[in-house]
């Protein structure tokens, strides 16, 4: 009677694949990041590498820094690795804009509006970046080798969707610079998503040369 093996060959096969489906499934995550002390922080670049996703970002992605007030506009700029950015100047003066950072080392000579050629930031790390001209303005591009990536906002939260699983949450802070390494742990996403509280110090995580 074929007709009824059938079903118990073709169950545990169902059921797998429906797990496989589950696990792929959004969920909310929600980052809180704070100092030692407790008190949140703004613009630390929470990100979450899952095992199978791409690296790097698809061709043609693009990011803005602008020059505004002769500040730079976002401070902090997340964005994933192979993404290129544009600096548009929109103030009336012109400025210099460099980075001396190992993650991307560049120099955008005295103009004004916008550069002709984007700057593609290919690898994983921070660029702290300067202005020759005006000393006080600064500003830093975080890249991440994931697509899951946010920065945290004045109540010191960031909220993104992972596939549930497990998978490696890092955490960013200005106060980290370009040589401290990032706040890395594991991270366990349900169904139903997670809530983490991460502690930021300027120490952890050691220093890279
Ligand atoms: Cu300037």
């Amino acid at each position: 009677m074929p007709h009824r093996i059938t079903p118990l060959l073709v169950a545990p096969w169902l059921g797998a694949g429906l797990l496989a489906a589950g696990s792929a499934q959004a969920a909310p995550l929600t980052v809180t990041v704070t100092d030692a002390a407790g008190v949140p922080q703004a613009d630390a670049v929470v990100s979450v590498e899952v095992k199978g996703t791409k690296a790097t970002a698809a061709p043609g992605t693009q990011a803005e820094l602008g020059q505004r007030g002769r500040n730079f506009t976002p401070r902090v700029l997340a964005i994933q690795s192979g993404t290129a950015v544009n600096f548009p100047n929109f103030d009336t003066v012109r400025h210099h804009v460099y980075s001396f950072s190992q993650a991307k080392p560049f120099e955008i000579k005295l103009y004004s509006g916008t550069p002709a050629a984007p700057v593609v930031f290919d690898k994983a790390g921070t660029a702290v970046l300067g202005c020759n001209i005006h000393d006080r303005m600064t500003a830093f591009v975080h890249v991440v080798n994931t697509p899951h990536f946010a920065r945290t906002q004045v109540d010191g939260i960031a909220m993104l969707d992972v596939p549930a699983g497990e998978h490696t949450l890092q955490v960013w802070h200005p106060m980290h610079g370009d040589t401290s390494l990032p706040h890395r742990q594991p991270l366990k996403v349900g169904g139903s998503g997670a809530t983490v509280n991460v502690k930021v110090t300027p120490s952890r995580g050691g220093s890279t040369p």
